[in-house]
């Protein structure tokens, strides 16, 4: 029962803890470096990494001005608080957004979702995009950098891994698509779907959330649009994937419902130009605004 206690004030969720005691017993210390690995896993935060203060200044006394109610903080929202803290006040961000004309791709996506789905998977939006980004990021290496300050040297990955943005009930969970690059969308697709699967069902590891080298983050699900994601530290830029949506558009002097999505990258303007992410993104909405660019310069 005391184990157990422990295991709920600190937001752990105690059958993911491996029983290292006597008989495969799980003990105090277990639960505790369970909860050190989470803080460190989650937000791709390195194992090792030294902690960020992620305070700010005192509080205000609220209780002044009505009734208050104090929570502890999960493991989880603790590791997050610092994830955050660490890659806004480290990384100089800028968020820029363009648009797809995705009518095309929603059309094919439609036709070969049946093919996905026997594997395994869904062929959704966030697959798709991950797969374009692996390709973009090879177009344009600095995308899969990272900044060494201290020496004054990027640090250009020789691999690309795809971290995945996954909303679940405890909080953000970012599991990673290892040499996305080298799987197909299908792969892709039935990977996300176990993984974020897995994430939300509590039986993610932390290694499983570490080692991206790019972020892909789609609120499109849940029918946001543009938005500003942050960079996921020590990556350099990261793309926000909005809700896709029918819209009146001109073309060849007629107007056309077309299906638009819409899509931001923030990144990092230590080593990133403005004129480098627009050509970054524009790469990105044109992949997708014709599927068999990706064949054809991928
Ligand atoms: N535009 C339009 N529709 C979209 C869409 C988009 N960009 N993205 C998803 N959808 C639709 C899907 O097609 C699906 O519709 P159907 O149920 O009719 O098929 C529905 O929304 C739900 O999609 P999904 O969530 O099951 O699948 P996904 O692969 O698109 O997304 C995942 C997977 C894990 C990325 C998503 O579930 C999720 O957690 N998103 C939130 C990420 C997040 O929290 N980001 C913020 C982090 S801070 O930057």
């Amino acid at each position: 029962p005391s184990v157990r206690r422990l295991a709920r004030e600190l937001g752990i969720e105690v059958d993911a803890v491996s029983g290292s005691g006597v008989g495969g017993r799980i003990t105090a210390e277990g639960v505790k470096r369970h909860a050190r690995e989470l803080i460190s896993g989650a937000g791709s935060v390195p194992s090792g990494g030294a902690r960020f203060g992620a305070t700010g200044p005192a509080l205000p006394d609220f209780s002044g001005w009505g009734e208050v109610e104090r929570r502890p903080m999960s493991a989880l929202r603790r590791a997050t608080t610092e994830a955050m803290s660490r890659a806004w006040s480290t990384i100089p961000h800028v968020t820029q957004h363009d648009s797809a004309d995705v009518t095309e791709l929603e059309a094919q996506r439609r036709r070969l979702a049946g093919r996905v789905e026997a594997a395994g998977g869904k062929l959704t939006v966030t697959a798709i995009a991950i797969k374009v980004a692996t390709a973009a990021l090879r177009a344009f290496p600095t995308f899969n950098a990272s900044v060494d300050a201290e020496r004054r040297e990027i640090v250009f990955k020789r691999y690309i891994h795809v971290g995945v943005a996954v909303d679940t009930e405890r909080g953000l969970l970012v599991p990673v698509i290892r040499d996305a690059d080298r799987k197909n969308v299908r792969e892709i697709a039935v990977e996300l779907a176990d993984l974020a699967d897995r994430a939300r069902s509590k039986k993610i590891t932390p290694d499983e959330m570490r080692g991206a080298t790019f972020t892909v983050s789609n609120l499109g699900g849940l029918g946001t649009t543009y938005f500003s994601p942050i960079v996921n530290w020590p990556e350099v830029a990261i793309l926000g994937v909005g809700r896709a949506e029918t819209q009146a558009r001109i073309v060849d002097d007629g107007i056309e419902a077309r299906r638009i999505l819409p899509l931001s990258v923030s990144y990092d303007h230590r080593i990133i130009d403005g004129a480098d992410a627009a050509r970054f993104l524009r790469w990105i909405a044109e992949a997708m605004e014709q599927p068999l660019l990706l064949a054809l310069e991928g």
